[in-house]
């Protein structure tokens, strides 16, 4: 099985702000999707809580939430303990995405080969960064593009 990674940074690796996404970028959503579709996404508890209610859970795909409550339930959500709990959930799937938040990604990263990163070309103030990837790792980096409302982005995947 594959352990893959993926999010969108802004300057400074920022990912998060205020519980949500400081940024509104609807290629990147659409990507989101079209990567994850069909496989396992694995997301920390309060990722699931970031969702709108209306997209939860995520539709076709095995919705894996990680909480150390043990008494934590929601309609759509397998529960699990621990990330090696979440990947046993996962099955024999041949990827599973790690969705997010930051402790998630922390903790997952030793054990992914494959990083999906959209860089998002704006400075913005938040309170949750991603995880610097160390070495050991090479990337493919996508061109420069431009959204529907001018804001720059690209694609970046990282192996190992
Ligand atoms: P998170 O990683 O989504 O969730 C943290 C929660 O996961 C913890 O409070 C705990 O849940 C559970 N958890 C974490 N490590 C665990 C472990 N080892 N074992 C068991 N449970 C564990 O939270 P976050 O780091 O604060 O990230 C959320 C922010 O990231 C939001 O702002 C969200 O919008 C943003 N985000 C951005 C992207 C992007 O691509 N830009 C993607 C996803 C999320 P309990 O408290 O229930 O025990
Ligand atoms: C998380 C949403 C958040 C707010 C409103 C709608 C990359 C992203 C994430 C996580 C962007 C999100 C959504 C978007 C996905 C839709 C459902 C609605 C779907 C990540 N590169 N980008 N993210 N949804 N982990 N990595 O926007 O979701 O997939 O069906």
């Amino acid at each position: 099985m594959s352990v893959a990674l993926i999010w969108a940074e802004a300057h400074d690796r920022i990912i998060g702000a205020d519980g949500g996404i400081p940024w509104r970028l609807p290629e990147d959503m659409r990507h989101f999707r079209a990567q994850t579709s069909g496989s396992p996404v694995v997301m920390g508890r309060r990722t699931w809580d970031s969702l709108p209610e209306r997209f939860r859970p995520l539709p076709g795909r095995t919705n894996i939430v990680v909480t150390r409550r043990a008494d934590w339930a929601a309609p759509g959500a397998e529960v699990a303990h621990s990330v090696e709990d979440a990947l046993a959930a996962a099955g024999d799937a041949d990827t599973v995405w790690v969705m997010g938040g930051a402790q998630l990604y922390t903790a997952a990263l030793p054990l992914a080969d494959r990083v999906e990163v959209t860089e998002v070309d704006l400075a913005v103030d938040g309170d949750t960064r991603a995880p610097q990837l160390g070495d050991g790792w090479t990337a493919e980096h996508g061109e420069w593009l431009t959204s529907a409302d001018g804001l720059r982005y690209r694609f970046v995947r990282y192996l190992r």
